[in-house]
């Protein structure tokens, strides 16, 4: 090509070209579901359809389509799909502020995100879309409830619920921060409500020991879901009520059940504590003062950590409960620090050990006895709870074993008495799965007049939500609505209220990857579909769905087991948390945030490109809307096109890293682009033949087909890792190396060029795919693409021609220079090494005491 035919890459047309041509020929349909032992299901976790993509969407896709692309061409039968995870709160909301219907203007929302994400050159297969709020989902969904219904696994119970009284929405635990609502901050009530619930601690025990199944998830995303589950082991035992004024109708009425970790701590409980709403509790109603302290308590938020920092408060019952050992009379109280959705909703106190209870014995003149001497030290009331270990005293026959002995010992006593039980306890709760809202998958439930609550009729699905909502009156639209409700039960005749509740939202993201394997199955997945794409080969997607979002899968995966709807144990067998994407923060004197777009350098430092004030950099944090630290990826792509931010997110650094974006980054990253693009364009390479693998003679050449080995072999590997960001500079490395070679290229060059070239490019295309479409073209390729080209394979016989130059130190000093294969492991090198004529010499009479190595670089011998 001439310097006068030359054109710059225009990544605005040549991108949208690309993109087209994908879909037009269905590039990245999924084919061939009979091979299954080759198929490969990559998926990321799918978006709520905000309207606009941000920077973390940018990052974790381009994470997935990498290794769609390259698991493709390594001969994969890929399954990529993606999908709108389309009801929540914020249609509802954005319905209340702009009068639009939370249908349009999530509809309106995914037709935006959708070009967005195509924009990027994704590789989805979007025949598999879905909409969690289509009718086709939904009808679906509700299936899939009604089945969970008839196994007793969703269930309707009245409970304590976080009240937002702006919001009128029951909150979960984590939308209260410091007791107020996460969206309207106001503070946060008790109510007590009949709500749907899933029976996740039904699975507690396998949701658990299966996380050791997972090879293939992060450390601390397993630890975060242990810890969540919080499983406990310890001792029921059972405590007589001594002499009260209860009119007691049963035996069951005459005593407590306490759970503890700690049985070994018995001989120091002074006092008994139960929960508010423990059953007891609800005997004493007619103490006036039990009555208003109940009262007090049933207004107020808390949670555990509000517990824990909170002031411990209760009231004496008047009751007593028989010691079972010491045969002492403890008093029983009713107590805030109690929670009656743990354990048995009771406890024994034991001040000197455990630091709440010690915080409600001082309050209350409750005596303190020690029964655990530290192993160091003396006891002391130091005004804290002594919560270590050591030995046990005032403990009658426990004396003088330490803490573990005397918990087995203390367990076996209480068998032995038929008063006890080992027992296990998990701190998970079932799922609250119901949610006052209208914009969300309506529960396919009837209230007939006669009391009975029934499902719908399957024929009746799929339950849709009215179109015509009034969102300006307080509470739950559909509650609201005059005439939705209301209905007939087609059996008996009789009237019936549908359920008002819709479904939370985590329902919805519970199962969609089932559904993408077949998007049009009748039933909501068709399990033979199911067995040949599940479990998910690589989910991707932020750690903030650690805890909830997954676990809430995994359960469902084990419930619909249970059903024999599905058999599979886990959804996800590999889990990819990729890091956040982070930017400088900056405010103007008055502490107003200021987008980065509006920051420009002055004389004397930054200013505010409006208003010329100076602006005061801050440390980088996550982009966020809050705090203005955001850069708009479309803008970018507009600007720079997809294949730039691509390989800017790529390379920058490790993917499970946070990334600093900047840019300077994103401007590098598009001279690199348009450098390769200028290199390819003026070596005409169309005509040089490169099918047939040649024999080199030429050193250069055969130098660069050496290198192309080794970097096949080390891109690869980088990639199966989820090193992105070490592929990526496998890539510069690589293209250094051929950039550099001096013209004019020998024949021979020419056709070691073309090779090399042409790998370069199939193996750039998973990061760069349009550049790399574009450059295949340049290569002479007529008729084919580059997404279609197999991944190149590394020969052996090339990669070990590549050596280095070891330098070998004696205690530091630099003693020779080893010409040796490159790449080799540690003990490959330390071998070598060792058997060097030179070295043994030099290590006569003198003993190793340790081998550092760099490799590729230096052998330290200390000796
Ligand atoms: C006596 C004792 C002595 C306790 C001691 C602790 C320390 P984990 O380990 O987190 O599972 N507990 C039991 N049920 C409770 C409830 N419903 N509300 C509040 N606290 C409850 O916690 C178990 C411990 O928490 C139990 O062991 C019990 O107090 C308390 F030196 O029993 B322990």
């Amino acid at each position: 090509m001439t310097s006068e035919n030359k054109k710059a890459y225009d990544p605005k047309k040549i991108e949208k070209f690309w993109q087209d041509f994908w879909e037009d020929t269905k590039a990245f349909s999924t084919k061939r579901l009979s091979k299954d032992e080759n198929n490969y299901y990559v998926l990321e976790m799918f978006p709520y359809p905000s309207g606009r993509i941000h920077m973390g969407h940018v990052r974790v896709y381009t994470l997935g389509d990498v290794l769609a692309r390259y698991k493709r061409a390594k001969g994969f039968n890929v399954l990529h799909p993606m999908g709108w995870d389309a009801f929540g709160m914020p249609a509802e909301n954005a319905a209340l502020e702009n009068n639009i219907h939370p249908k349009i203007w999530t509809e309106k929302n995914i037709k935006n995100m959708k070009s967005q994400l195509k924009s990027m050159g994704l590789s989805y297969d979007w025949k598999r879309e879905i909409s969690t709020c289509s009718k086709e989902y939904i009808e679906q969904q509700q299936k899939l409830f009604i089945t969970l219904f008839n196994s007793n696994l969703a269930y309707k119970k009245e409970s304590w619920a976080n009240w937002d009284p702006v919001e009128k929405s029951v909150l979960a635990n984590e939308q209260v921060i410091e007791g107020k609502g996460w969206r309207s901050g106001a503070k946060v009530e008790k109510k007590l409500l009949s709500q749907w619930f899933l029976a996740i601690t039904n699975f507690a025990k396998d949701l658990l020991e299966d996380l050791d199944e997972l090879s293939a998830w992060p450390e601390n995303v397993k630890i975060m879901q242990k810890n969540w589950i919080g499983q406990s082991k310890g001792l029921q035992l059972k405590f007589s009520i001594f002499k009260n004024d209860l009119i007691l109708d049963s035996d069951e009425n005459k005593i407590i059940e306490i759970f503890t970790t700690r049985p070994d701590t018995i001989f120091g409980a002074t006092f008994i504590a139960i929960a508010p709403d423990h059953k007891l509790s609800s005997k004493l109603m007619h103490k006036k003062y039990i009555k208003q302290f109940v009262s007090e308590w049933e207004k107020t938020f808390s949670d555990e950590e509000t517990i824990e920092k909170g002031e411990k408060k209760g009231v004496f019952t008047e009751l007593f409960a028989l010691h079972p050992l010491s045969g002492k009379k403890l008093p029983i109280y009713i107590a805030n620090f109690v929670l009656s959705t743990y354990g048995t909703g009771a406890i024994f106190g034991v001040p000197a050990h455990d630091q709440r209870d010690y915080e409600f014995a001082k309050k209350y003149q409750i005596d303190i006895i020690p029964v655990i001497k530290p192993i160091e030290g003396e006891i002391k009331d130091s005004g804290k709870a002594y919560t270590g270990d050591g030995t046990l005293i005032n403990s009658d026959f426990l004396n003088g074993l330490d803490v573990n002995q005397a918990k087995n010992k203390i367990i076996e006593t209480f068998e032995q008495k038929g008063i006890g039980k080992k027992k296990v306890k998990y701190r998970i709760r079932d799922w609250c799965a119901s949610r006052q809202r209208y914009w969300g998958c309506p529960i396919p439930i009837i209230y007939r007049e006669d009391g009975e609550i029934l499902t719908v009729n399957e024929e009746d699905l799929p339950i849709e939500l009215p179109l015509d909502v009034d969102f300006s009156k307080k509470g739950n639209p559909l509650d609201n609505h005059p005439t939705w409700k209301y209905t007939v039960c087609k059996k008996t005749g009789l009237k019936a209220i549908r359920e008002t509740d819709t479904l939370d939202t985590f329902f919805d993201s519970a199962w969609y990857y089932y559904r993408f394997v077949n998007n049009t199955a009748e039933a909501p997945f068709d399990s033979s579909d199911i067995d040949k794409w599940c479990p998910v080969h690589q989910y991707v997607g932020g750690i903030e769905h650690a805890v909830l979002h997954l676990l809430y899968a995994r359960f469902f995966t084990k419930a619909l087991k249970k059903t024999k709807k599905l058999n599979i144990n886990e959804p996800f067998k590999g889990l990819f948390c990729q890091g956040m994407v982070c930017h400088k923060t900056y405010q103007d004197e008055n502490k107003n945030w200021i987008f980065p777009e509006q920051v420009k350098f002055g004389q004397k430092g930054l200013l505010n490109k409006k208003t010329g004030l100076p602006v005061k950099e801050l440390r980088s944090e996550k982009m966020s809307k809050s705090k203005k630290n955001i850069v708009d990826p479309v803008d970018i792509i507009k600007q720079y096109g997809a294949d730039t931010a691509r390989i800017f997110m790529l390379s920058d650094s490790p993917p499970e890293r946070n990334l600093e974006w900047s840019d300077s980054g994103i401007r590098a990253a598009y001279r690199y682009i348009q450098k390769i693009w200028n290199f390819f364009s003026e070596n005409n390479l169309t005509d040089i033949d490169n099918k047939k693998n040649i024999d080199l003679k030429e050193e250069q050449a055969k130098k660069l087909r050496n290198m192309t080995h080794f970097y096949i072999n080390k891109i690869s590997i980088c990639l199966e890792k989820f090193q992105y960001n070490v592929a990526v500079a496998g890539l510069r490395e690589l293209s250094n190396i051929f950039t550099s070679i001096t013209k004019p290229y020998s024949k021979e060059m020419l056709f070691c060029m073309k090779e090399t070239l042409s790998v370069w490019t199939i193996m750039a295309a998973p990061m760069m795919p349009h550049l790399a479409e574009e450059l295949w073209k340049l290569l002479g390729n007529e008729k084919t693409n580059v997404h279609q080209q197999d991944w190149p394979v590394a020969n052996t016989k090339y990669l070990e021609k590549e050596k280095i130059n070891l330098v070998i130190q004696i205690n530091g000093k630099k003693k020779l220079v080893l010409n040796i294969t490159k790449g080799l492991t540690k003990k490959e090198i330390e071998k070598t090494v060792l058997q060097t004529q030179e070295i043994i010499n030099n290590l006569e009479n003198k003993s190793i005491k340790k081998i550092i190595i760099i490799p590729n670089r230096v052998c330290n011998l200390v000796v």
